[in-house]
């Protein structure tokens, strides 16, 4: 029966590789050996360690290759959690400073083997960039993900810790292959409930999983926790009852979960509560808790997203409120800064506050959920994005001041140093809804693992481990993924425009939007600036003089109209029509080409992925190209939407040689997506 439903399987999908993939395995799919090659090798070690235990199994099953002996030397501190791998032909030696190096040496091994890499005459030696590599986890208790676009979270709360699904020790296993060492649960949104007693009974339960994989948990935390759960007066940092309440409830915690991380907290933002809610400083918060945690080596992540609808440039806000405190922190708090000024736009310059604090830790937040780039429904590949801020140069302690060397400890040493990212992942068969999401979520572990990993690299590696190592495949689907950052870009927010999304998802377009009452910072108009004259936002000092915040060379950089960068041009310039760009266009011609660009390179990728089918499986085959048709039509979508709407202002056409819009603007403006809205 069998072999007449593949030979009918066959004759319907000639071309298909008939083995079912559904990406749940991710970049994953190593072969077990044969039971021939485990008789000839060796993987030795005498630990009853259960990371190393696990180090060992996984080699046992999946490597095909040489002998291989494991090793720890706790001498070797300046290896961190990293290794060093020796051997010829016939014996490989792996030595780690800490059990979990072993298990990322074991990793490391599979993957070279995966990707056909030789392994005959190793010499290999990697130490992290970073100390903790964290994926926050935006999941509500209700398991609704905030702003994420796989399906509900993968943590089933009201089953736990009574039923243990296996998708938990498959997703730490996964971290662990990339470096991932930190999770946080829950949602920045935090709900008090998280430290209710109950909660932390569950919580024990994943960090019981996740310990073999060298993976430590950390919560979001509300801050107004010791009023509503704990009955005090307030959530007052500096009232007494309420610096007991966070001892005991840390001491709490400890006592369940001994290696438990620390609290990351958003507070005083987007209506959270916080210090400032009692008159107090973000230092004052964030000290009282560092302080609880101080005792058992945990860490305070405090958030530098912080803004409110004042008259003050949005862009400049965590900066004034930030700067003023450095220094007041102490050592156990990171504050944990966006990218970018504004908020995780397809393309931000650096955040100013990379550098200008001095006496701080910092530390980046990156987002790998696509939230302002098409969700999961948009190929986007985000290493270019996560590089072109960490390679940015702040000039903050002279040139060669990258975002990187000041939070890796290069130039600003920290007890520890860290990066984070919001996660994409959910509960869908392939994790991240999208099959090319799963790449954003590799490219974050890769390069929070090594951040001089060039983006081309992690692309072809997360390539052959998730699809083939024929390079007939390879590379197309990398070029494909190395331009399709800047596709995005092109058709939602060219030439440094930014938050023009819908107001209440974040998906398609809407430069009119406008909500009677709602606050300006959250309305298109507030960032694009449209009127008769031209677009964009003045950030000189003639406007908002956000470019003061930035160093020199920078500040002249972006603060003079002819030497900013295009990519930046309406980010820091409100730029007349008729301005005559680099390319000796308009800026509204530019801008129209650069709109064309966006849905001409998308229909391109469709074009590269249709060509590619047979070489994959059928089915990732067609899901992808589904995407992809969804993404072609929304460039068209935004391209429509925005030109048509833009020129209400410049009253000039669309250059004849592009496409013409095949939407009307009054119809566009009556879309309504019923998507769902965090709070
Ligand atoms: C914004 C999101 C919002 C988050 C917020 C944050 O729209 O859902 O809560 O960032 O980072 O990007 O706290």
């Amino acid at each position: 029966m069998m072999k007449v439903i593949i030979l009918l399987l066959l004759f319907i999908f000639p071309y298909s590789i008939v083995r079912a993939e559904d990406g749940s395995k991710l970049w994953l799919r190593y072969v077990s050996v044969s039971k021939d090659v485990a008789h000839n090798r060796s993987i030795s070690i005498h630990s009853k360690d259960p990371i190393i235990l696990l180090a060992k199994q996984e080699l046992v099953n999946f490597w095909g290759k040489q002998s291989i002996e494991l090793a720890v030397d706790r001498k070797l501190t300046y290896l961190k959690d990293g290794f060093k791998i020796t051997g010829n032909l016939n014996r490989i030696k792996v030595i780690a400073h800490e059990p979990v190096g072993l298990l990322y040496a074991a990793y490391h091994l599979l993957q070279l083997q995966a990707t056909n890499q030789p392994v005959s005459n190793l010499n290999i030696e990697e130490i992290p960039s970073f100390d903790i590599r964290i994926l926050n986890h935006w999941d509500n208790l209700d398991r609704t993900v905030e702003r994420g676009y796989a399906g509900y979270s993968l943590w089933k709360w009201d089953e736990l810790p009574g039923v243990i699904s296996p998708r938990y020790e498959e997703y730490a296993r996964a971290n662990a292959s990339i470096g991932i060492n930190a999770v946080v649960i829950n949602n920045v949104n935090a709900s008090p409930q998280i430290l209710s007693s109950q909660y932390v009974i569950k919580l024990k339960s994943l960090a019981d999983i996740f310990r073999r994989y060298g993976i430590k948990v950390y919560l979001s935390v509300n801050f107004s926790s010791p009023k509503i759960l704990g009955g005090t007066k307030d959530s007052d940092p500096l009232n007494p009852e309420v610096i007991l309440w966070w001892k005991n409830k840390v001491k709490e915690i400890y006592q369940v979960i001994p290696d438990f991380g620390g609290f990351l907290v958003k507070a005083n933002s987007e209506g959270q509560p916080g210090p400032q809610d009692y008159g107090r400083t973000h230092a004052d918060g964030a000290n009282m808790l560092a302080d609880a945690l101080k005792a058992y080596h945990g860490v305070i992540m405090w958030r530098a997203f912080v803004y409110n609808p004042s008259s003050e440039d949005r862009a400049k806000q965590a900066y004034q409120e930030f700067v003023p405190l450095d220094g007041a922190f102490r050592d156990n708090v990171i504050i944990q800064i966006k990218n970018g000024p504004i908020d995780f736009q397809p393309r931000e310059p650096f955040n100013p506050l990379f550098g200008a604090l001095q006496k701080s830790n910092e530390m980046v937040e990156f987002q790998i959920t696509q939230e302002y780039l098409g969700f999961a429904n948009h190929l986007a590949y985000l290493a270019p994005l996560f590089k072109e801020t960490l390679d940015s140069d702040t000039y903050a302690d002279g040139k060669g001041s990258t975002v990187a060397k000041l939070t890796d400890g290069t130039l600003r040493p920290a007890r520890k140093t860290a990066i984070a990212a919001v996660a994409n992942i959910g509960e869908d068969i392939n994790w991240t809804g999208h099959h090319f999401g799963q790449a954003n979520w590799f490219a974050f572990g890769r390069l929070a693992w090594n951040h001089e990993l060039s983006s081309e690299q992690i692309a072809e590696e997360w390539i052959s481990m998730t699809f083939s190592t024929d390079n007939k495949f390879i590379d197309p689907v990398k070029k494909m993924m190395m331009g399709s950052r800047e596709t995005v870009v092109n058709y939602m927010m060219p030439l440094g425009l930014h938050h023009i999304f819908a107001f209440d998802h974040h998906y398609g377009p809407e430069p009119w939007g406008d909500q009677e009452g709602g606050r300006p910072d959250w309305m298109p108009w507030y960032y694009h600036h449209a009127d008769t004259v031209g677009l964009g936002f003045d950030r000189t000092s003639n406007g908002s003089n956000a470019i003061s915040q930035y160093r020199p060379p920078i500040q002249e950089v972006f603060g003079d109209i002819q030497l900013c960068p295009d990519q930046y041009l309406l980010w820091f310039h409100h730029v007349p029509w008729s301005y005559t760009m680099k390319s000796g266009r308009s800026m509204w011609d530019e801008l129209c080409y650069k709109y064309d660009a966006g849905v001409q390179q998308v229909r391109a990728m469709q074009q590269v992925w249709d060509r590619l089918e047979g070489q994959v499986d059928q089915q990732r085959f067609v899901e992808v190209q589904s995407k992809l048709k969804i993404q072609s039509r929304d460039a068209v979508w935004w391209k429509d939407a925005c030109l048509l709407y833009f020129q209400t202002f410049s009253k000039k056409p669309i250059p004849y040689d592009i496409e013409r819009p095949v939407h009307e603007l009054e119809d566009l403006k009556k879309i309504k997506l019923m998507i769902k809205h965090h709070n």
